[in-house]
């Protein structure tokens, strides 16, 4: 995610940073880069424009340039107006009305309304704990409808039962009727793809909005299409009065433009993403996360969350009690491992982490991750009970077994036994209440990849 701006901001910073002292002009040419890589990004150039003028007086002020780390002292300040940029904070739906209550999802086609529709069903569901309905407008693509039926389906989330040539009008009037019937909370109003050009689908969607007095009109946009699907924005708003901003497919965009222009130019806040193609691919857009991610200082936070939501909950409740207890067998770390494959291996998680990026073409030419994972699993799974419960016990000949039967070298072996016993150090001091230092974990992790 945005990993092209990420690079060419880390290099402007990292040279900033190596200065000891800074001048007005080399902060002035640093501000110059700052500017550029922002365009390169395809942010839109009002937003760059007012980007530099705002840090600019707080970047050259004296008491950055005489501080004892400057370049340090502008990366905060560039961080600070990033988030401001982004729209300072997270903004949630807000479903407190009578129900049921309408979501209308729209926008250009292919932009990912279909599986945004299903996403964030899975997400109200989840979050709000509301009963949710989906429903598909999309009456003019052939199996349009269907595609919706089977995401609700595979998802178990309620979906309205097709009636063949029927009119969006009429569907959404017995969409309300059905919503009353089975109890419904939610309803999500999946509508066909148009273009702001497009007058008489446009009326339609006016139409429907009349109908069921939506809380939230919400654009779904292709963040891949950068200043595109900014520009849509500001056209469909100016039509049918937008609430809010679905940006998706931003797990490809290597650039960020529509991420960082949409709430500046808009004025509608983003308020969830799309970062992938699974029903769980899909974050509240938090703008401190992404200021770090952009920044390159990784998100710790969002780690966190991503591994809890993506596990069953059960297991992570058996960890996290062994964990306390001071247990961590074999099948504590497996279970792990497993987590670590689960958030798309070490690459998943370590695009995360702080200064993550620096390390990622490393990683690349080594392509560690996922063999490094199965080799693991596979050794893990070759023990037998008391050497998983004990690896203490696991001497050189049982090594030699081990070998054998998950058709992996000794040496790495020795290696997983050692990351093991770090690991299980590591936890016996958080149950005694020890903290961990910030970053442990991180650099647990860069251990295992050397
Ligand atoms: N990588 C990625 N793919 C997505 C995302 N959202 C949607 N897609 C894919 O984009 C394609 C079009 O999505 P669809 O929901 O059918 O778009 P619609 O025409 O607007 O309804 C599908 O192949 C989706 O799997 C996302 O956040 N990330
Ligand atoms: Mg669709």
């Amino acid at each position: 995610m945005f990993e092209n701006l990420t690079n060419k901001l880390e290099n402007i910073f990292s040279k900033l940073k190596k200065a000891p002292s800074l001048t007005e002009d080399q902060v002035d040419s640093g501000l110059k880069e700052i500017r550029q890589a922002l365009l390169e990004a395809d942010v839109a150039l009002s937003v760059a424009k007012e980007f530099i003028a705002s840090i600019k007086p707080k970047a050259i002020g004296q008491e950055i340039i005489r501080s004892t780390s400057p370049g340090q002292m502008i990366v905060k300040i560039v961080y600070d107006e990033l988030v401001n940029i982004l729209g300072t904070k997270s903004e949630e739906l807000n479903l407190k009305a009578v129900p049921p209550i309408s979501i209308l999802l729209v926008g250009l086609q292919g932009s990912g309304k279909t599986t945004s529709a299903a996403k964030l069903a899975k997400f109200i569901e989840k979050h709000f704990k509301k009963k949710v309905m989906l429903v598909s407008l999309d009456v003019y693509r052939p199996a349009a409808q269907e595609q919706l039926k089977m995401l609700a389906e595979k998802n178990s989330i309620e979906n309205l039962p097709i009636v063949e040539k029927q009119q969006p009008i009429d569907i959404t009037k017995r969409a309300l009727n059905a919503a009353n019937l089975n109890g419904s909370d939610v309803i999500i109003f999946d509508t066909a793809g148009r273009t702001q050009i497009d007058l008489p689908m446009m009326s339609e969607i006016k139409q429907v909005k009349e109908i069921t007095k939506p809380v939230e009109t919400i654009l779904v946009a292709d963040s891949l299409t950068g200043q595109i699907a900014v520009n849509v924005a500001k056209e469909f708003d100016a039509a049918v009065d937008l609430s809010s901003i679905i940006l998706t497919r931003v797990d490809g965009d290597g650039r960020g433009g529509a991420a960082l222009s949409m709430k500046q130019v808009t004025g509608k806040p983003i308020k969830y993403i799309g970062i992938g193609e699974k029903i769980s691919d899909f974050e509240l857009f938090y703008p401190d996360r992404i200021a770090n991610r952009i920044l390159g200082m990784g998100d710790v936070v969002s780690l966190v969350e991503k591994a809890s939501q993506d596990l069953d909950e059960e297991k992570i409740k058996k960890t996290e009690d062994e964990i306390k207890k001071g247990i961590f067998t074999m099948d504590t770390y497996l279970s792990q491992l497993r987590q670590m494959k689960k958030m798309g291996g070490m690459e998943g998680v370590m695009s995360l982490l702080p200064g993550a990026s620096k390390i990622k073409t490393q990683m690349d030419n080594a392509s560690i991750d996922e063999k490094m994972l199965i080799e693991n699993e596979a050794v893990i799974l070759s023990m037998t009970r008391k050497e998983k419960e004990n690896p203490k016990i696991i001497s050189g000949s049982r090594r030699k077994r081990i070998s054998k039967g998950s058709g992996v070298d000794v040496t790495k072996i020795n290696k997983l036994l050692k990351q093991f016993k770090m690991m299980s150090d590591m936890m016996k001091k958080m149950s005694q209440g020890k903290k961990i230092p910030s970053g442990a974990i991180p650099d647990e992790i860069m251990k295992q990849l050397k």
